[in-house]
């Protein structure tokens, strides 16, 4: 089967919250096509591969990808054409060399990355495999538990709450779809006893976003709302991402701006620390800032037997920052996106890195997503264990939980 690159094409698209993004398709010779979009965030890392934006203030308030989208036209097309779909790290290392920066600031990661899976996508239909075979081998076969998003706050909402993601995951459910099911009924009967709040929507995940008397009443609320959907809080546990790179001064001081208060990174982790007594909680994202890797390693010592402790700003999907987390012992998971990095092979080896060092990946959609529904694949084909994709509402999240439902139903 000849699978060369004929044609790299890109297109200005949109996301979730309007917001325009980088599709990109790639057809090879025995006439198969990849078609991809790239996703972004609203919390970002300040260490994330670079998504390039126009700037030009006459369009989407200067978010316009137009120049990523040419970028992908004219220097990826041309130097991907010809090459073999099937030599993924191949493809991605030359978009990286043409590049040429430490960041990909120069063609963008969102054209990059859209690129990067567009191929991914082509070669697996070019071997008649789904993608998560693809990618995956006979090695991929383990479905994730679904880390659900069922109560918004922080940059995601427009409500009091600073923590920014309130999650729940099913740790004893035999499938993928009885997990599903049990966070869903819960997100249900969550949202009937959050009627007599004051209620701002939903967050850009579809996760509920009322007006509450603290951030720990979110957490009580929700312990009710699993009870009284039927379930114990021994079979369903909470997971947080407090997104606090957001919060961080410098100087291991945080500002939580919404409660407007002042906290220092050891008043954080005793916070953590009770509120881990009090609750079924299990995991905690970004609990500390980006860059105060000395609270980093205090709460990985003080909470790391017990909790996992992801790294999502703290690492960006980047194998180097990854390396530095394990040789100091901060952490013990790390959040996967994609397009913190720019390609899948990156992605794929800081997943590989993480399971060797004992470390658990927990695949990840950003606040800004589209229908395209590959990190579904991508849990499975890596064994992941775990994704965090949404709430059961809104297509952009429900899409990756209906792609799982087909690839359980499949293995
Ligand atoms: C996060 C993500 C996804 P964003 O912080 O983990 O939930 O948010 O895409 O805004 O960075
Ligand atoms: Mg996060």
């Amino acid at each position: 089967m000849d699978r060369t690159i004929k044609s790299v094409k890109a297109y200005e698209m949109m996301d979730s919250r309007g917001n325009p993004t980088v599709g990109a398709k790639v057809c090879l010779s025995d006439g198969s096509c990849g078609f991809a979009l790239s996703p972004s965030g609203a919390s970002t890392g300040a260490y994330e591969a670079y998504e390039l934006r126009d700037q030009d203030m006459g369009r989407y308030g200067g978010k316009g990808v137009k120049k990523a989208v040419k970028n992908v036209n004219t220097a990826i097309n041309g130097a991907l054409m010809g090459l073999s779909a099937d030599k993924q790290t191949e493809i991605d290392y030359k978009m990286i060399e043409i590049d040429g920066s430490e960041n990909k600031s120069n063609i963008g990661a969102n054209a990059m990355l859209a690129v990067s899976l567009a191929v991914a996508k082509a070669a697996a239909m070019s071997y008649n495999l789904p993608l998560y075979k693809y990618l995956g081998g006979i090695n991929g076969t383990k479905l994730p538990r679904p880390m659900m998003n069922i109560l918004n706050g922080g940059a995601h909402a427009k409500n009091n709450i600073d923590i920014q993601e309130f999650m729940i995951t099913p740790i004893k459910t035999d499938s993928f779809a009885d997990g599903l099911r049990c966070c869903s009924e819960i997100y249900h009967t969550l949202g009937s006893l959050l009627k007599k709040y004051n209620m701002t929507g939903v967050g850009d995940e579809g996760g509920f976003a009322p007006d509450l008397q603290s951030d720990e009443q979110a957490i009580e609320i929700i312990c009710t709302a699993i009870e009284k959907a039927g379930y114990s809080t021994d079979d369903i546990k909470i997971a947080l991402d407090i997104a606090s790179s957001e919060w961080y001064q410098g100087d291991g001081v945080y500002f939580l701006p919404k409660r407007k208060v002042n906290m220092s990174g050891e008043a954080l982790i005793n916070m953590y620390e009770e509120l881990c007594n009090k609750y079924p909680i299990i995991s905690i994202e970004d609990g500390l800032g980006e860059d105060d890797w000395d609270n980093w390693k205090i709460m990985t010592d003080r909470m790391g037997e017990k909790v996992q402790l992801v790294g999502d700003d703290l690492f960006v999907t980047n194998p180097v920052k990854l390396c530095y987390g394990i040789d100091n012992k901060v952490a013990n998971a790390i959040l996967v996106k994609p397009n913190q990095i720019g390609t899948l092979s990156e992605t794929m080896r800081v997943v590989r890195m993480a399971v060797e060092h004992g470390y658990k990946p927990v695949i990840s959609h950003r606040s800004g997503e589209t229908e395209d529904t590959t990190i579904a694949d991508i849990a499975v084909a890596t064994n992941a264990g775990q994704i965090k994709t949404g709430a059961p509402a809104r297509s952009d999240r429900v899409a990756k939980y209906n792609r799982l439902l087909i690839i359980e139903s499949e293995l």
